[in-house]
């Protein structure tokens, strides 16, 4: 039966909303009206959006292959999807998301919560997740045929819970606790992933070596798939991720044996394999599990698409006017090794003409220059997971150094620089090098950062290859991020423009005679004051805390890492509270400091940070002297849904980084584009941000990332900048006297310690000064508060070149070489 065919009434569409739900609800639930839960109710339109969205997406999916035309393969370990619900209905332009509202209220419920009801399913870590969860969003609104690949971890990204004595706790929670409507298991879709073993190596007929990889341990890996709807669009791509399962089938003999373990060793070793995301962003623990996560991924995504290339009935010299692979950072940048040995050992083609194939097919996006964070890999560990792999990374490398030697001859140092294994100490696998050379481009995330990555971690292969290196700027989903995160807003928008914008950000130029009409600042400011009430709810709700809605919304939300330095931050709050309660600061602006952000479980120092944070809050926030004049706030369990919150929310921005350290940030174009103003360091995007609102709407302070270089190299010495500053001194001192830690001096001893050492690496109090001047500049603006809505309404006008959407035309023009389907 073709969908065109089925009965009507149960489709999800504006006139039938009420008998969709109550369809799913009786006969997909079960339920009866009157006995229907909240939770009732989520599942029940889960149900019917997902059903609307599906048969988009078989259209979509027609269209793909009849058009013939190239798609790309987003390989990433990592998606940070955030909720579906609301996402997926307003993707449908025809107001259906209205009557949906409508028809919950004549139920007795209100739709966002009701879109509460989903777990947030963090798949992800940070910044590179979020990042490949906005470029899918941009890439079905624009029509490409587009893939993720990735891993259905059982347990994402930990939850966060503070403790009483203000230290992070993990604890695991599973996104698939309830039953998840956003995705299909396909058992269909299955495929084996081999590991361990040996190579065997024959000639064949025509005297030419074979290989053979033999006696592997194997694992199934079978897929789900979450659609991807894009907005006002006809495409639905998806995104699909792996889940390991056992080959061997339950050992029942082992079983009536009484050998309950050994019966079901084999599932459980399956199902470890995905069993959980690694928490950890900042240092690769080279753990082989993690390695056999990547493989895994890699492995599966590769079969998949070899898969549906020869099913369409396309050869395999073909595969390059097909496919476009993108390695989302080195995490899988096995693809490379992988995809050689299909070509070469399973598709009999010539080293070299694999080798091509692959590198054109092939591109690389780096998002970090912390030397620590690249991922290396013990050659031990590799021979014994990968044995055929290893000899493929050598064959490589071989080939490799010897196009070096031409070009260079008898230089031995930049052999040894260049070589794809790291000899000193245990040998390595470098992967970043390794993603280096095996694809055709290579970029940053923003300008800053693509140079630095030219000049600094690929010098050598800049040097060597300079048209492979480029930049793409990050961007941010504009549908999330502002059309469903701050509905007030987006409203007001498309009162005056239409709503054109919400799929080309560019059109906001055109609203710039607004930041001059006095109406249009008065509501702008109506609504952000709306988003904060709104904030100060959620803030009660989780810290049992009030603040005034009226007060400067101060914001710092990220992963905790030193550079970062949410320390700075901090630093910066004392001073103000030692201001306060000193009596001098009659007339301080008003502020609710708010931080966020997960640390890694292992990194203890930004576990540091989070305990100091909540134990100096502990003590302002009590502290009667303070009263509305500051408010700091850690909120725990930053996630995106808590983001959404969090964004429209703002006022000020803090992107406080060392500058050079922080790729590009995307948190920086969120709170933009939402209307806050960002005080920063000419680090990242920061610099693009700046460029496109101007530098008269944005405070920026601090050392460049060419004067962090040279500070470093001249030796810095903390001590020396705080004996020329009191304020920060007496702050210094305050936190020696344990002040704020009344219970374990140490808590704060250790972070000053850390702060005061000789040639401290993220130089956080070098830029204090800037940092306080700057940071008066922001009282200064907020005191008229007539002018700080002019200026925010500037900053979320300007940022018509951070949307995704542009990031992803740049991709498929520059690297990809794809067009829309529709
Ligand atoms: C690194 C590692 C290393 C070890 C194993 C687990 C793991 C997981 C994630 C990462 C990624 C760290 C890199 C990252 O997230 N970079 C961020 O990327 C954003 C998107 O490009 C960018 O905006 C941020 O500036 C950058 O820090």
């Amino acid at each position: 039966m073709s969908t065109s065919s089925l009965p009507s009434s149960i489709t999800l569409r504006p006139g039938a909303v009420r008998d969709a739900i109550v369809d799913r609800l009786v006969r997909s639930l079960g339920k009866s009206v009157a006995g229907a839960t909240r939770r009732d109710f989520y599942d029940a339109l889960a149900i019917a959006v997902r059903e609307a969205l599906a048969e988009r997406w078989i259209a979509t999916r027609t269209r793909v292959t009849q058009a013939h035309v190239k798609r790309i393969c987003y390989l990433s370990m990592e998606f940070l999807l955030g909720r579906s619900l609301i996402n997926a209905l307003s993707s449908f332009d025809d107001g259906l998301i209205d009557e949906v509202r409508e028809t919950l209220l004549s139920f007795g419920h209100n739709l966002e919560e009701i879109a509460a009801e989903e777990e947030d399913p963090g798949l992800g870590n940070g910044g590179l997740g979020r990042l490949a969860a906005c470029f899918l969003d941009s890439l079905a609104t624009l029509g490409y045929a587009a893939t993720g690949y990735g891993i259905r971890y059982d347990y994402g990204i930990f939850m966060q819970v503070i403790g009483d004595d203000g230290a992070q706790r993990e604890v695991a929670s599973s996104w698939l606790g309830m039953h998840n409507f956003w995705e299909s298991g396909r058992g269909g879709i299955r495929y084996l992933v081999r590991f361990g073993g040996h190579c065997k190596s024959t000639r064949d007929d025509k005297g030419r070596v074979q290989y053979e990889w033999v006696d592997t341990h194997d694992v199934w890996a079978v897929a789900y798939d979450l659609l991807i709807p894009g907005n006002r669009s006809p495409t639905v791509n998806h995104l699909r991720l792996w889940s390991g399962r056992a080959v061997t089938p339950f050992k029942i003999e082992e079983f009536n044996h009484g050998n309950y373990a050994a019966a079901v060793a084999d599932q459980i070793d399956a199902k470890n394999l995905t069993r959980v995301l690694y928490p950890d962003d900042s240092t690769p623990q080279g753990k082989e599990l993690r390695l056999r996560q990547q493989y895994f991924c890699v492995s599966a995504s590769l079969q998949d698409m070899l898969a549906q290339h020869l099913a369409d009935g396309r050869g395999i010299d073909e595969l390059e006017r097909a496919f476009a692979i993108q390695l989302n950072d080195t995490h899988p940048a096995l693809a490379i090794v992988e995809l050689m040995r299909l070509l070469v050992d399973d598709y009999h083609i010539g080293w070299s003409g694999a080798w091509q194939m692959t590198r054109r097919i092939c591109g690389y996006t780096n998002h970090t220059l912390l030397p620590e964070a690249l991922e290396t890999w013990p050659v031990a560990m590799f021979e014994r997971l990968l044995p055929r792999h290893l000899q493929i990374i050598y064959q490589i490398n071989r080939d490799f150094l010897e196009a070096v030697s031409a070009k260079y001859p008898s230089d031995m140092d930049r052999r040894r620089r260049m070589s794809l294994i790291a000899e000193d100490g245990d040998r390595r696998v470098r992967m970043a090098y390794l993603s280096v050379i095996g694809s055709h481009k290579i970029n940053g995330v923003a300008k800053l950062h693509s140079r630095l990555m030219r000049e600094t971690i690929f010098a050598d292969f800049a040097e060597l290859w300079p048209d492979r290196f480029t930049n793409v700027t990050n961007g941010i989903a504009v549908r999330r991020w502002l059309k469903q995160a701050n509905p007030g807003f987006a409203q007001l928008i498309t009162e005056k423009l239409g709503s054109a914008w919400e799929n080309d950000l560019e059109d906001l130029e055109r609203l710039k005679w607004a930041v001059d009409d006095p109406e249009f600042r008065q509501r702008f400011r109506a609504i952000k004051l709306e988003n904060k009430k709104r904030l100060a709810k959620t803030i009660e709700l989780l810290l049992n805390q009030k603040v005034n809605p009226e007060a400067l919304f101060d914001v710092q939300v990220k992963r905790i890492h030193e550079y970062k330095r949410q320390l700075l931050n901090l630093m910066y709050v004392i001073v103000r509270y030692l201001r306060i309660i000193n009596n001098e600061a009659p007339d301080a602006v008003p502020r609710v400091v708010i931080i966020a952000g997960k640390a890694a479980p292992g990194y203890w120092m930004a576990k540091s940070v989070i305990k100091l944070v909540n134990n100096v809050a502990r003590v302002i926030n009590s502290d009667p002297r303070v009263g509305d004049k500051l408010k700091l706030c850690f909120l725990p369990d930053y996630d995106v849904s808590l983001a959404q919150e969090i964004m429209p929310a703002a006022d000020l921005s803090q992107q406080i980084s060392t500058a050079g350290m922080e790729a590009s940030g995307t948190g920086n174009m969120k709170l933009s584009l939402n209307g806050a103003l960002t005080i920063g360091t000419l680090d990242g995007a920061n610099i693009e941000i700046r460029d496109a609102v101007g530098e008269e709407h944005i405070f920026i302070f601090g050392m460049t990332a060419e004067q962090v270089t040279q500070r470093r190299a001249q030796g810095y010495s903390p001590a020396h900048v705080v004996e020329n500053n009191p304020e920060l001194k007496r702050a210094i001192e305050t936190l020696d006297s344990g002040l704020f830690t009344p219970d374990n001096l140490a808590d704060s001893t250790t972070v000053v310690d850390r702060l005061m050492s000789d040639g401290e690496h993220f130089l956080v109090l070098a830029d204090f000064d800037s940092y306080a001047a700057a940071q008066d500049r922001v009282d200064a603006l907020f005191r008229d508060q007539d002018e700080w809505g002019r200026q925010a309404i500037i900053n979320a006008l300007s940022m018509g070149p951070f949307s995704s959407d542009r990031s992803i035309r740049e991709y498929a023009d520059n690297i990809w070489g794809i067009k829309p389907v529709i």
